[in-house]
């Protein structure tokens, strides 16, 4: 035991130079790569660290003294943590406080060494779920592992992006040694017209977007306060139901009804899907009546919850755990909504506002099996990378939208006053062509499946169909009394309902589409802001593959070479579906864009720097969020009045056509 404590002690000495980047990313790859089984023996610092490195002889690397870790390790000593091969929610409490128990303990580490050493140990004893979304928390949010690349959610567990079928295949390519690649199909039958959309809930990229967005901004966080997390999970969230809904309209199909406690919830939903460990996603019959579930929440409960919320809004203040009151009825009103409906850490008072999203969640995801009768597993909306596979996902979050709104619609309406940025009057607008196409995509299921020093890996692959778009551009032309920063809006909204009947200005708003915003540098006279669909702040583009940063980090690692990245966060809108799918003979949108005074910047240097180029939905990494206004501005109020939006010279409105393409 000495001898091999003084080894690792030896190679944490001779490793120490390795912390560049290079180091790091090859790290974190060779602990999400295969993650159901052991760290392979030629990942030998790794393999060495999860063998012989006891964390409670090190905790000398830790800032805390070592606390978190030996709490860890009691709970592990002591037999209580969840075992490996069983599924992981983090809707599951005890389950949630394990995986946070690491991340605790892996935020305390002083050194990359003694992260990766801490992570291999735990890696090889912690049920495989809670340790992945451990590292995954602690690479997003750790200072030691800046600029580190996370791998695509979606080719490290891939079970919870595919479909059994799929999955039977490739496990059948395995025994076979024989390399493969399989269609994936959406999931249901034409019998169905929600399979109509099932292409924007079940696109991997929404789900690891999605996901990632919880992961940046964590219900559980109690650590520094984040930047208005509240108002973003009401806006991100409301951005997907808007999206969901143009999606609705392209494919002639009513906008999304919210979910209502005493109805049915009318649209079933079969997964097709299965965990690694834990059996198959539970399915949910068409019209089924909400039950109480056991152990989580009854029906009235959810309906208090919202009694008490909307109530709250009537007011115009909420009631702090102690009995104050706090006003709701100004711009940061919103934002303490958002903790409360979520909730997060950051409510006011959990006990009496509860966690109406929360709880919604698992009530939902139970209700295949609400007594707990049949041991059923998880349901797809416990869980945020599967939860909007289900066509519930989105009534639901009509349904938190719909509260949101309420509290929003009480604010007078903005006036010309407010609205008017004297300096500036658009004098043109121009969209080069917009349109939609489908194209093919593969990505790896290779970790999905079972290895071992002695078994190959055979190459698998899935094959699927996902939404893209012809880059587009705009131009904005602006004449400007003077030199000054101006912030840049843009939105796309549908011009019809599914009836066909044109949205008035107040209908309409709230299915407006953010599809962009930056800020510039207008001159004096006439100015030309182009811009172009890739610039977008409120979408990435395609996350790097596992084995692209694989084959770079081991290549950099091998040749000494430095290792730069860029696009390193995964929340993001995927840049591919910006724009809402389209018809053949084109769909009508009004493209809006309004520029207004560059004083709302909470950044000097937004006009240089935009921040990673994804702040729309997912703010600026332990910043502020770099714009003042209120999220979804100008539009977040009533507009009861359009000629008051009409008259706006510094607003421009134009409206354009979005075409589907079978070919592009
Ligand atoms: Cu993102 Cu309900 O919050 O899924």
């Amino acid at each position: 035991m000495r001898a091999s404590i003084i080894l690792v002690a030896g190679l944490l000495a001779l490793a120490s130079a390795d912390t560049d980047l290079a180091h790091k990313q090859q790290a974190i790859n060779r602990l999400l790569a295969h993650i159901y089984d052991p760290i392979k023996s030629s990942f030998t610092d790794l393999k060495e660290a999860a063998t012989n490195w006891n964390p409670r002889d090190h905790t000398d690397h830790c800032k805390d003294g070592g606390s978190a870790i030996t709490k860890l390790m009691d709970e592990l000593e002591d037999g209580r943590l969840t075992p490996k091969h069983q599924w992981f929610s983090l809707f599951h409490k005890r389950q949630r406080e394990e995986a946070l128990m690491l991340v605790d303990a892996l935020f305390q580490c002083k050194t990359f060494e003694s992260f990766k050493s801490n992570a291999a140990y735990f890696r090889e004893r912690m049920n495989e779920g809670e340790f992945v979304y451990a590292l995954y928390i602690a690479v997003t949010h750790s200072d030691l592992t800046e600029n580190v690349i996370l791998p695509p959610l979606y080719e490290v567990t891939p079970h919870m992006f595919t479909n059994s079928e799929v999955m039977n295949e490739a496990y059948a390519a395995k025994m076979r040694q024989t390399p493969g690649t399989f269609n994936m199909s959406f999931t249901g039958t034409k019998k169905n017209k929600e399979q109509r959309v099932a292409y924007f809930g079940e696109d991997v990229g929404i789900n690891s977007h999605h996901v990632h967005w919880h992961m940046d901004f964590p219900f559980w966080w109690d650590n520094d306060k984040i930047d208005r997390k509240g108002e973003l999970f009401f806006w991100v969230h409301h951005q997907l139901t808007a999206r969901f809904d143009a999606e609705r309209l392209s494919n002639y199909l009513p906008e999304v009804k919210e979910l209502q406690w005493d109805d049915v919830i009318e649209h079933g939903f079969a997964p097709h899907t299965s965990y690694k460990y834990g059996g198959e996603f539970p399915s949910r019959p068409d019209n089924k009546r909400f039950e109480d579930v056991d152990g989580v929440a009854r029906i009235v409960d959810l309906k208090i919850m919202e009694e008490r919320i909307r109530d709250a809004i009537a007011h115009g203040y909420i009631i702090d755990k102690e009995g104050k009151t706090i006003s709701i009825e100004n711009d940061h009103g919103i934002d303490i909504l958002g903790d409360i409906i979520e909730s997060s850490m950051y409510s006011p008072n959990v006990q009496y506002y509860g966690a109406l999203h929360n709880t919604a969640h698992v009530v939902l995801g139970r209700q295949a099996d609400p007594h707990g009768k049949y041991a059923m597993p998880p349901g797809v909306m416990e869980h945020f990378e599967t939860a909007t596979r289900d066509p519930a996902f989105f009534r639901l979050h009509k349904y938190m939208d719909n509260i949101f709104k309420e509290h929003k619609d009480n604010f007078e309406p903005y006036t010309a006053e407010e609205l008017t940025y004297a300096n500036a009057e658009i004098t043109d607008l121009e969209i080069s062509e917009l349109s939609t196409y489908f194209e093919d995509f593969q990505f790896s299921l290779t970790n999905a499946l079972d290895t071992s020093d002695e078994v190959q890996d055979v190459p698998v692959d899935v094959h699927v169909s996902r939404m893209n778009h012809k880059p587009y551009t705009y131009t904005v032309k602006v004449n400007a009394d003077h030199a000054e920063t101006a912030t840049v809006r843009v939105f796309i909204c549908p011009k019809d309902d599914a009836n066909g009947v044109k949205y008035t200005y107040d209908e309409g708003r709230w299915t407006c589409i953010e599809l962009d915003k930056f800020w510039t540098k207008l001159n004096a006279g006439a100015n030309e802001i182009k811009r172009k669909s890739s610039e977008s702040s409120v979408a990435i583009p395609d996350r790097e593959s596992f084995s692209h940063l694989w084959e770079e980090a081991e290549a950099a690692v091998a040749s000494g070479s430095e290792l730069k990245h860029e696009n390193i966060r995964g929340c993001g809108h995927p840049e591919r579906l910006l724009l809402p799918k389209g018809k053949a003979e084109g769909m009508d949108f009004w493209f809006f864009v309004a520029v207004t005074s560059g004083e709302d910047a909470t950044h000097d240097d937004l006009v240089d720097n935009e921040h990673g180029g994804n702040h729309g939905y997912c703010g600026i990494q332990g910043g502020l969020y770099p714009d003042r206004k209120p999220m979804g501005y100008p539009l977040d109020r009533r507009i009861p009045d359009p000629m008051v939006f009409m008259n706006i010279k510094n607003f421009r409105s134009v409206l354009v056509k979005v075409y589907h393409k079978e070919e592009h």
